[in-house]
């Protein structure tokens, strides 16, 4: 079937369930405008359902829960200069992951493929994130000039273990791509469970118990981020970008060069500004820095790094992106505190 012909978010009720399929497994079911429409009237109809117990959220065609948002469409109205426009799809983005967290029942997501930005939003505010060895997560949004947004500046900060929440700082500035078990240990998901289980667990989800979920799992297998703990927590501790750098140079390994080099290719301007967005975010609660985030949206889709980064990951995919200013030691502290509009 004309895959226009159907819908791109599918909410029903399944037994004592909420169903919401993400439904657009050609764009990796990157969320657009209809979609978070979706999401608000599932959300809204199942809060006041007395037959739905719990909701199952997942993404169709089987290799991506949700990939992010729509940012090529972004970037377009960006080029158009239609504020109206992308003001309007982060307002109702990030009115839904509020909705999420204020979600009055069970919100369980069974994350089996890539799930990044707008995907993070729509599962890390819920109870329950089950991902399986499929599972890919990751904030990637260094890479295009964004930054960790969809109230992630309130999750990233609060991820267990470390002082100066080095754990949330690493994953907002690398982008690192967690697989399931990675995830789980960073504290992004909650429970692992392999993809071959995945079927029975929503079979019996659908009785509306969600401490079921305690009966599929399967004990994490160990899967390299606590040997990377330790590292990450000596390397990302820091302040500022220059802070970062220099003990990623004091650590002197392999992994630590790599990471240098990863930020070396991210938006100076976007690290920068994540950096000072995890910091705030930690001392707000996560409608202020919902509020926190939206208004960054304005000044940072303006910039533009955004566009070019867009450009060069997802529109002619050169991962060649020409930043201004181009290098970290070139930004102006007064030029990111503007963007924050303080
Ligand atoms: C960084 C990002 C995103 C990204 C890649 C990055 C992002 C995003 C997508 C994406 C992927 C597939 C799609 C799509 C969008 O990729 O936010 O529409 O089909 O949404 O390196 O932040």
């Amino acid at each position: 079937m004309d895959q226009s012909m159907e819908q791109s978010v599918v909410a029903g009720v399944e037994g004592r369930a909420g169903t919401i399929l993400m439904n657009r497994p050609r764009a990796l079911n990157a969320l657009d405008t209809g979609m978070i429409a979706g999401f608000a009237e599932a959300i809204a109809r199942f809060r006041d359902d007395p037959a739905v117990a719990l909701v199952i959220v997942e993404g169709a065609g089987g290799r991506a829960f949700c990939a992010g948002g729509d940012v090529r469409a972004i970037r377009d109205a960006a080029l158009r200069g239609d504020a109206a426009e992308i003001e309007a799809f982060f307002t109702s983005e990030y009115a839904v992951n509020r909705a999420i967290a204020e979600f009055p029942k069970p919100w369980i997501s069974l994350i089996d493929g890539v799930c990044m930005g707008g995907g993070i939003g729509v599962s890390v505010h819920g109870s329950h994130r089950v991902v399986t060895e499929h599972a890919l997560l990751a904030m990637p949004e260094t890479a295009i000039a964004l930054f960790p947004d969809v109230g992630t500046s309130y999750s990233l900060p609060r991820l267990p273990g470390g002082a100066g929440g080095a754990m949330g700082k690493f994953l907002a500035l690398t982008g690192a791509r967690l697989r399931g078990p990675q995830a789980v240990e960073a504290g992004l998901a909650t429970h692992y469970v392999p993809r071959e289980r995945l079927p029975a667990l929503r079979a019996a989800l659908l009785e509306g118990d969600a401490s079921v979920v305690d009966r599929f799992i399967q004990a994490v297998p160990p899967d390299g981020l606590e040997s990377q703990r330790a590292a990450i927590e000596r390397c990302f501790a820091g302040e500022t970008i220059g802070d970062i750098l220099a003990a990623l140079e004091a650590e002197g390994t392999d992994w630590a060069r790599e990471q240098t080099a990863i930020l070396r290719r991210m938006s100076p301007t976007s690290m920068v500004v994540s950096l000072g967005l995890l910091r705030r975010g930690a001392a707000l609660d996560l409608p202020g820095c919902l509020e926190m985030e939206l208004r960054l949206t304005r000044a940072v889709t303006r910039h533009p790094d955004f566009a070019e980064g867009v450009r060069a990951v997802l529109v002619d995919k050169d991962n060649a992106p020409r930043w201004t200013p181009p290098t970290i030691e070139e930004i102006d502290p007064a030029a990111i505190r503007a963007m924050f509009g303080a």
